[in-house]
């Protein structure tokens, strides 16, 4: 029975392993200036924990068969535990997660807490059940005043997003249903939801912000290749959270410029 189990827990542990170490299930190439600081910081935290794990589950299989009850098995002494040891891993261990919860506060930080580079493109980012709406502040650099009381979802565009028509500022307001971003150009996102907790997921972005009723959340990237990405919804937020999906498309500064021109046409 102890060969048994020591065989299954060896199994099991060799090949979750083998899955992490072959990126079957990994995230798709990364397109935005942060994604290799991201993903260098991913692949320690999986280095790290993958040693820990597999030495802990070989050692437990060892154990196990090591002093399965048989004749043979040698006895096995009462242990008060061992003080000295319980201190070194507690220390250890403290030391490795809030380490890497200090790289990681970096990562976050550098695309929160510090401000956008000068010229940034505005993109205001609103979820709401079940769907992403993007609003771009137009020529006058200037997002117009919305208002609760004007929110109207199955208008979608600009009712959807409660866009205040008496307000100067809100005339040349772009708002759409998919993302149209330049590339190499740093992004300066406002982050809204007008009902419950959605977050933005954009994996090939290396990008994930909370939208929170209430909260205006700023965020800023670079992406830094063209391509059309997609967009998931990743907070469970009702029955259609499943379909809360859009794309992000990554277009050259003169696509971009392109499309917001006719976007602006089409309000005249
Ligand atoms: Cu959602």
């Amino acid at each position: 029975m102890g060969l048994a189990l020591l065989i299954l827990i060896w199994l099991i542990s060799l090949i979750s392993t083998y899955f992490f170490v072959a990126k079957t299930w990994w995230l798709p190439a990364g397109a935005s200036a942060a994604a290799a600081w991201i993903d260098h910081q991913f692949a320690l935290t999986f280095v790290l924990m993958g040693i820990i794990f597999l030495a802990a589950q070989l050692g437990l299989g060892y154990i196990v068969w090591r002093y399965s009850d048989r004749p043979s098995a040698p006895p096995v002494p009462y242990s008060h535990g061992n003080t000295k040891l319980e201190v070194a891993w507690t220390t250890l261990t403290a030391i490795l997660f809030i380490g890497l919860t200090l790289m990681g506060g970096n990562v976050w930080a550098s695309q929160r807490w510090e401000p956008p580079e000068a010229g940034a493109v505005k993109v205001e980012v609103t979820g709401m059940q079940f769907a992403w709406y993007f609003r771009y502040p137009g020529p006058d650099g200037k997002y117009g005043a919305t208002n609760p009381k004007l929110i109207d979802p199955s208008s979608g565009g600009e009712g959807a997003v409660g866009l205040n028509p008496s307000d100067p500022a809100s005339k040349d307001d772009v708002v759409t249903g998919t993302m149209y971003l330049p590339v190499n150009r740093e992004v300066d996102l406002s982050l809204r939801s007008i009902d419950v907790i959605h977050s933005l997921f954009v994996p090939s972005l290396r990008f994930k912000q909370d939208a929170v009723p209430g909260l205006d959340i700023h965020m800023h990237l670079k992406p830094t290749v063209i391509g059309d990405y997609e967009i998931a919804c990743a907070e469970l937020c009702g029955l259609g959270h499943y379909k809360m999906h859009g794309m992000v498309h990554v277009v050259s500064q003169e696509d971009f410029d392109k499309w917001l021109a006719a976007r602006e046409a089409e309000k005249q």
